[in-house]
């Protein structure tokens, strides 16, 4: 399957910010602008709940979000893209220190522009920013400090995607292949707003299986507003999407038939918002653009 085509990244129209010197920035000078916020983390095997957000937690911005999306918004130009700024952690200079080519950083915004195209939501690469630090590219997860030391590069508002890209972490937690933001959790966690994913996950990357940018699209679908298709398991009102059907629990690999919810439809094994690997994902419905529509226009002040 060939993800990437029309590549849209214009060389000359990308800004580089490079060799950030992380050494001056501490845990300690950021952690009072950091904030709080809830974050899905993404992982290959989901035999478990361990990528769903708590159903009340879902059910209470699902409130949010529907009060939100009555709110008029003006600021945004139709048809704008969402400027993406690219911080490149690495642990040394590297390509396997996860010194990632720009050329790599290109392809991946083309394969989010060429998977959410049927929700008329694009892309356009601003800048690339590069930091060297060990420390922070093998523990860049939701429950390290050391994840505030990169975010500290973030650039933009509500309507920019910041994507980190860095190490597996260590320890228990080496599987983690990204982690992402919801919308709803800007306001009050400005600084934390983002998707992180696994630098081998990037087109050409050394995650097997799951090395076609396809990482990115899923967390960027949690940063638009989506859950995952397996979110509250078989029952309702599971991701708040009426047309992906209910899923016990997330796929992996490529389960054609899967059917873990019986009755109804077949699993959504195709959906980018399910699991399986990255030539499985190949779908958005329309009631997830109808869905990223309204976060969008609720929380990051974008009419599409
Ligand atoms: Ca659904
Ligand atoms: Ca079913």
């Amino acid at each position: 399957m060939s993800e990437i085509r029309g590549g849209r990244v214009a060389r000359a129209a990308v800004a580089f910010v490079v060799a950030t010197a992380a050494s001056a920035i501490t845990p300690t000078a950021v952690a009072a602008t950091y904030g709080a916020g809830c974050v899905v983390p993404e992982r290959p095997a989901t035999a478990s709940s361990a990528n769903l957000v708590p159903p009340a937690t879902a059910a209470r911005v699902e409130a949010s979000r529907r009060a939100g999306a009555a709110a008029p918004v003006t600021a945004r130009r139709a048809g704008t893209p969402i400027p993406v700024y690219v911080h490149v952690v690495s642990k040394d200079s590297t390509p396997e220190g996860g010194n990632l080519s720009d050329q790599q950083v290109f392809a991946q915004v083309a394969v989010l522009n060429q998977a959410y195209s049927p929700t008329n939501v694009q892309f356009r690469l601003a800048s690339i920013t590069r930091m060297t630090n060990s420390g922070v590219f093998n523990d860049a997860t939701p429950w390290s400090n050391r994840e505030a030391i990169m975010k500290e590069l973030r650039r933009g508002g509500a309507d920019a995607l910041n994507i980190y890209t860095v190490g597996a972490p260590d320890g228990h937690d080496r599987n983690l292949l990204g982690h992402a933001t919801f919308p709803w959790d800007y306001k009050a966690a400005p600084k934390r707003d983002g998707i992180v994913v696994h630098y081998g996950t990037l087109p050409g990357g050394n995650v097997k299986d799951r090395n076609l940018g396809k990482t990115a699209v899923r967390m960027t679908g949690h940063w638009l507003g989506l859950f995952n298709t397996f979110q509250g398991g078989c029952s309702n009102p599971g991701d708040y999407v009426d047309d992906t059907a209910p899923e016990a629990i997330g796929s992996n690999g490529c389960p054609e038939g899967r059917d873990s919810c019986p009755g109804g439809e077949l699993d959504p094994i195709h959906n980018y918002m399910d699991t399986g690997i990255d030539t499985c994902a190949t779908e958005f419905t329309p009631g997830q653009a109808a869905r990223i529509k309204t976060a969008l226009s609720a929380y990051r002040n974008i009419n599409l």
